[in-house]
């Protein structure tokens, strides 16, 4: 058995005594109560999801099993030459809470390059779709297309025992992630670079052969390490997160999945915003063009976008009260490597001016700049202009954080998902005291 197979089902043999004695011992242990507000608002704020693979801090933002971004980027070992990891190396930190050796990163990277080609089907189901269809709605497809391929739906119509679930979905998961970068290359190159193939290279990583298939040069493939693992995991109650466990908690496979959880990246108030965000610089762009912005004019653009009714794109968040640290890192990552980019100074003078509007505004609960406040214009930076295609990104690294998650739904046997509903009336009876 290869190496992280065996110390995943190591640390889930250890793990599921811990499952068990929480709900034998104190299953009725009360975490929380839910008010009126939160039954009909979205579920904002209730605890009733677990995970151990990331944990989000309202104030401090994301852990990584334990671990916060620049400790995490600190901790997993990076190739040769490069400033960030291996995000096979992210992967096996996220199954297991272990930094692994290079030598046992290299595994990783080896099994994905022998599981990387796309099937001839898919191929030829992308290239099917009017030229025109938004890419998310490309990638999802073609993810739900491979759902003939998975191990699970195999074995589970075979019959097998609940305690084995979690090995054929973590061999669906390898499958699928190993594919992921290759058909989002192949997708944008069908689209925006004139149907012109870049074959992968047999000798890179999984982001390293992400950019050489792409078509943009060093040190994008660091981008693209920096990327995904940022997008990664966000706990579990975000739509893309709680979709994929949804799923997957009907012992729907991993590529069905995975599919439903891209759909709900796809919304602007999700994945989308960082699409959303490039516009709004774009038409600001327009408006004030050949001028130098200024604090004013961004605070004049930031109000109009408000009093027509819409959201500042990449501003706000459902948990976090503070600036994201995946915005901060990504920040970090500009001012060394391109500090002078004008929409770079662009993105520095909003963070500047839209939390003070957003508060003299008064509506959001958070101020604070998202992670998506800063993504495209990196990506727009290195190249990658066609904004449509930077959601797709998105999904390839929260592919990352969520594959591991439905691995662990499965190993620690956690059932169909289904909250209860109740109807206004009830709710009206409860507060006027009935
Ligand atoms: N601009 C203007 N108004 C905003 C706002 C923003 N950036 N963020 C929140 N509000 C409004 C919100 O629309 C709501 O208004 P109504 O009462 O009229 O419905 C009010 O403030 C209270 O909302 P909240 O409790 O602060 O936020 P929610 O938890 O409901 O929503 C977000 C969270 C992220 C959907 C929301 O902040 C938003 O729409 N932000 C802009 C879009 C965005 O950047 N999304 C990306 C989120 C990111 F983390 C991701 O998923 N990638």
């Amino acid at each position: 058995m290869a190496k992280l197979k065996e110390l995943l089902a190591q640390k889930i043999a250890e793990h599921r005594p811990r499952t068990q004695k929480l709900l034998k011992e104190h299953g009725d242990v009360k975490i929380g109560e839910v008010t009126i507000a939160q039954a009909i608002g979205g579920a904002r704020g209730v605890r009733c999801l677990v995970t151990d693979i990331s944990y989000l801090d309202p104030f401090e933002g994301i852990r990584f099993r334990g671990k916060t971004i620049p400790e995490t980027l600190a901790a997993l070992p990076k190739p040769e030459g490069c400033e960030y990891p291996f995000v096979e190396a992210h992967w096996w930190f996220l199954l297991t809470g272990e930094v692994p050796t290079y030598d046992e990163v290299m595994e990783v990277v080896k099994d994905w390059q022998a599981r990387r080609t796309i099937p001839q089907y898919v191929i030829d189901l992308l290239r099917a779709m009017p030229r025109d269809t938004h890419p998310m709605t490309m990638f999802s497809a073609a993810i739900l297309a491979m759902q003939r391929e998975s191990v699970f739906a195999k074995r589970y119509a075979q019959g097998m025992k609940k305690d084995e679930y979690w090995e054929p979905m973590f061999e669906d998961c390898t499958n699928l992630l190993a594919k992921l970068p290759s058909i989002a290359a192949y997708i944008y190159r069908m689209k925006y670079k004139g149907d012109e193939h870049i074959p992968p290279d047999p000798n890179l990583d999984w982001a390293g052969n992400f950019a050489h298939q792409m078509g943009f040069a060093k040190p994008y493939d660091d981008v693209a390490r920096m990327y995904f693992i940022l997008h990664s995991d966000h706990e579990s109650g975000n739509v893309s997160a709680h979709t994929v466990h949804l799923v997957a908690s009907a012992l729907s496979d991993a590529y069905y999945a995975l599919s439903a959880g891209i759909n709900g990246l796809a919304g602007p108030l999700h994945g989308l915003a960082n699409q959303e965000v490039l516009r709004w610089i774009q038409n600001f762009q327009a408006k004030f063009g050949g001028q130098e912005p200024t604090e004013e004019t961004v605070r004049e653009a930031l109000w109009e976008t408000l009093r027509s009714g819409q959201v500042i794109p990449g501003y706000g968040h459902a948990v976090l009260r503070k600036t994201d640290p995946r915005f901060t890192a990504q920040m970090e990552f500009a001012d060394k490597h391109m500090p002078d980019d004008p929409l770079f100074k662009l993105v520095k003078l909003i963070y500047k001016v839209a939390p003070q509007v957003l508060m003299e505004h008064g509506k959001a609960k958070n101020p604070w700049p998202n992670v998506d406040a800063h993504s495209g214009v990196i990506q727009w930076h290195y190249g990658l202009r066609e904004w449509d295609f930077y959601t797709v990104l998105f999904g390839v690294g929260r592919a990352v954080g969520v594959l591991a998650n439905i691995t662990w739904d499965r190993a620690l046997g956690y059932p169909i998902e289904r909250p209860k509903s109740v109807t206004t009336q009830m709710l009206e009876d409860v507060a006027s005291g009935k």
